[in-house]
């Protein structure tokens, strides 16, 4: 049974070759794993997915975000959660952004558990994203389910249709992209509760509306706070035909307003 003292200098050479590299190669993959994944990799617009570099395995479990509201009130706080399973696997980890129509972030993250969760608060107009921390890959449980909490603050004035986008990956826990599964998801919400309702004070009131829409678009006035709420038509942009359809709603028994 030969220790240490019976290996060859070449050996040894090696054998202090792999422990020094040990002890060099942990420090970056704790310190990778505690930094998390890079930004922008949540599948929404012009953002790839974990799969990127952890392979497209197809698993068979789930990646899903709960709490968004289908309508969110401006100003307004939602508790958020991420889930992710499936069977075999070992170690987690996820990353999601909220993003408005034009493809700006949108909204505000709060963290509520800062032992698994973190927040890369980019200045606007570049999104914000939240991902796991090393503790938050959740490492040993196997199957899932595991989740990951945190608030998302609507914004005040709303750019009207937002939608949450989340990858996730379910890991094998060797440390290497290899084995992986990715998953990616994404769920929208809107401000649009009252059609027509262009200066947001929670009912339509016809040509109060109309006034209020004709200053926006000509004359300088102040923006919906709901943007959706003055796209009477519903066809994603407020311009004059949101004035014709309100017009002809009101005194030509035209077609009802609708939300976008
Ligand atoms: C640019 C390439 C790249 C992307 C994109 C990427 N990762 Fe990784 N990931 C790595 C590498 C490389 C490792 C190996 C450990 C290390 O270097 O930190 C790793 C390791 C991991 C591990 C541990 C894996 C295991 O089997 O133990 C988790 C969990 C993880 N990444 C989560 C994510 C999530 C979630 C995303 C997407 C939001 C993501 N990664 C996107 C490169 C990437
Ligand atoms: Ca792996
Ligand atoms: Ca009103
Ligand atoms: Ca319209």
């Amino acid at each position: 049974m030969g220790g240490l003292m019976h290996l060859s200098g070449f050996q040894r050479h090696l054998m202090g070759a792999i422990i020094f590299g040990g002890m060099i190669l942990l420090p970056i993959l704790v310190i990778g794993l505690a930094n998390g994944p890079a930004d922008s990799y949540t599948g929404a617009p012009g953002e790839a997915t974990c799969g990127s570099c952890h392979g497209t395995a197809s698993g068979n479990g789930s990646l899903v975000i709960s709490g968004t509201p289908a309508k969110y009130t401006l100003g307004q706080t939602y508790p958020i959660t991420v889930t992710i399973q499936n069977t075999g696997q070992t170690r987690w980890g996820f990353e999601l952004a909220a993003v408005d129509a034009a493809g700006k972030g949108a909204g505000q993250f709060i963290l509520t558990d800062p032992v698994n969760t973190q927040l890369s608060d980019n200045a606007a107009p570049a999104r914000d994203y939240v991902k796991h921390t090393a503790a938050g890959t959740f490492n040993g449980t196997l199957d899932g389910p595991v989740s990951w909490s945190f608030n998302w603050k609507a914004p005040n004035v709303g750019p009207g249709k937002i939608t949450l986008f989340a990858a996730g990956l379910a890991a094998d826990g060797d440390m290497t992209p290899a084995g992986d599964i990715a998953y990616s998801t994404s769920i929208a919400t809107s401000c649009c509760k009252v059609p027509g309702d262009a200066n947001g004070n929670g009912v339509f009131s016809g040509i109060i509306e109309l006034t209020f829409i004709i200053n926006y678009l000509y004359k300088g006035g102040q923006a919906p706070s709901c943007l959706e709420q003055a796209d009477a038509n519903g066809d994603g942009i407020v311009n004059v035909r949101d004035i014709t359809y309100i017009i002809n709603f009101l005194y030509k028994h035209g077609p009802n307003l609708v939300c976008p």
